[in-house]
């Protein structure tokens, strides 16, 4: 028995349902631009909030409790893996998220909370198998313990380095174990409070170096999926390394990396660093490294972290048309690293926060399609480049002084047109 057993499985219903617990959009198995709902979204459960988090805020003690919160670390371990599996079933989703120390608790040392990870890793393989749910990405916390406070591979002390080495070594090892289709890397802790202290530059060259190590060993084992890095511009610290899409393209770039890395891009952390969601989306587009979402929202009213579940389908749309434009996710998926809110504390609010947001996801990934199938974006926006096609100068290896000896020749100055910007958002609004 799980706090989910008694709950059937979420069905498709249609938007008529007055049922709270059937999806009004998401029909798994609904055919849309050549593939099914299910194939396209790729949802996945995050176990850290969903199963770990206990409602503690800066001011006040966990409202939260499960069972698997208290007894002996190992057996909670997999009571909470028998309850996450269970919710899955609930919800159907396809895929689910961890980081190593949601799934198994440290031990005495390295050497023990390693072989707690990998332990729980077998647990996870055998409820994968029993249940047909695959893991979208793994990772390793490298920021609750005190022993990361400075950060992991840009710590001052070469001996976190290696200990967060060793973490991401066995949480990769396991995360291949269990097919991972990605493993992800957020940058915890890497970022700095104080230049006073800082060495910025070596705390640069540290990551690069980690980073590529990773890159190596992932190749050795022969580990298919991306390496992601998931960008953050701050929170917990003032300044995070990997600001936003193009902070970490360029940091790929200098550490020649941008063929093995990709982007896990979250909704809010987005918003943190002045972007909009579908902006990191094209950039990561343009750079050739989309990878993967963290589709949880923050509040417009709060400017930190608030992992909500999406609940307004058009915070969601024009990302997902980016999305789509770029061809739609291949290895990474929709993952709800989401919360549900402190005073939330019946079991079945998880599984509401979820129906809901899948709804959401689905809603806004269906408007996102209309607007790819009608094609009334794609035309203005070629039509608005059309002139490229014809002129010389256009060619590449034009030089500066062809370029400037067409514009000389020509008799008319160019032409101010519309951007149509209103025109478009109807569009939007329309679809
Ligand atoms: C933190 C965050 C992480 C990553 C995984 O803001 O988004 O939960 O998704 O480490
Ligand atoms: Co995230």
């Amino acid at each position: 028995m799980t706090l989910f057993s008694d709950l059937p499985t979420v069905r498709f219903e249609g938007p008529e349902t007055t049922n709270p617990l059937a999806y009004r959009h998401y029909d798994p198995d609904r055919v849309v631009l050549g593939r099914t709902l299910r194939q396209h979204l790729r949802l996945a459960v995050c176990y850290w909030h969903s199963f770990v988090m206990n409602g503690a805020d800066p001011f006040g003690a966990p409202t939260i409790a499960r069972p698997w919160m208290t007894g002996e670390p190992m057996a909670a371990a997999r009571a909470k893996a028998d309850a996450a599996f269970d919710l899955f079933r609930v919800l159907d989703v396809p895929f689910y998220t961890f980081h190593d120390r949601d799934i198994a608790p440290e031990g005495d040392g390295l050497a023990a909370t390693l072989r707690n990870t990998r332990a729980v890793g077998d647990y996870l393989g055998e409820k994968q198998a029993a249940s047909g749910v695959a893991l979208l990405w793994g990772t390793a916390n490298l920021f609750s313990h005190p022993r990361f406070m400075a950060g992991a591979a840009t710590n001052p002390d070469p001996d976190v380095f290696a200990w967060s080495a060793a973490t991401v070594k066995t949480a990769l090892d396991v995360t291949h174990q269990l097919g991972g289709a990605n493993y992800v890397m957020w940058g915890g802790r890497e970022g700095y409070e104080t230049l006073l202290n800082t060495d910025l530059k070596r705390e640069l060259d540290q990551m690069g170096r980690f980073l590529s190590l990773v890159v190596d060993y992932k190749h050795r084992i022969g580990f298919a999926g991306p390496i992601l890095i998931e960008p953050k511009p701050k929170e917990p610290t003032k300044h995070q390394y990997d600001f936003d899409a193009a902070t970490v393209y360029g940091f790929l770039r200098h550490y020649g990396l941008e063929k093995d890395v990709k982007l896990n891009l979250e909704e809010n952390h987005a918003l943190l660093a002045g972007h909009s969601f579908e902006h990191e989306v094209a950039v990561a587009n343009a750079y050739g490294i989309f990878g993967s979402l963290d589709v949880n929202r923050g509040d417009p009213l709060l400017g930190w972290d608030t992992d909500q579940f999406p609940s307004d389908a058009s915070q969601l749309t024009l990302a997902f048309h980016e999305m789509l434009k770029g061809g739609g996710l291949t290895t990474g998926g929709l993952n709800f690293d989401a919360k549900i809110r402190r005073q939330s504390i019946d079991a079945e609010d998880l599984v509401h926060a979820h129906v809901g947001g899948i709804d959401i996801c689905a809603e806004a990934f269906l408007k996102a399609a209309r607007l790819v199938e009608g094609g009334g974006l794609a035309g203005p926006v070629s039509e608005r480049y059309a002139g490229w096609s014809a002129p010389d100068h256009a060619a590449r290896g034009a030089t500066l002084e062809e370029v400037a000896a067409a514009a000389e020749a020509r008799a008319v100055s160019p032409q101010p047109r519309s951007g149509r910007q209103e025109r478009l958002e109807t569009v939007v609004a329309r679809a």
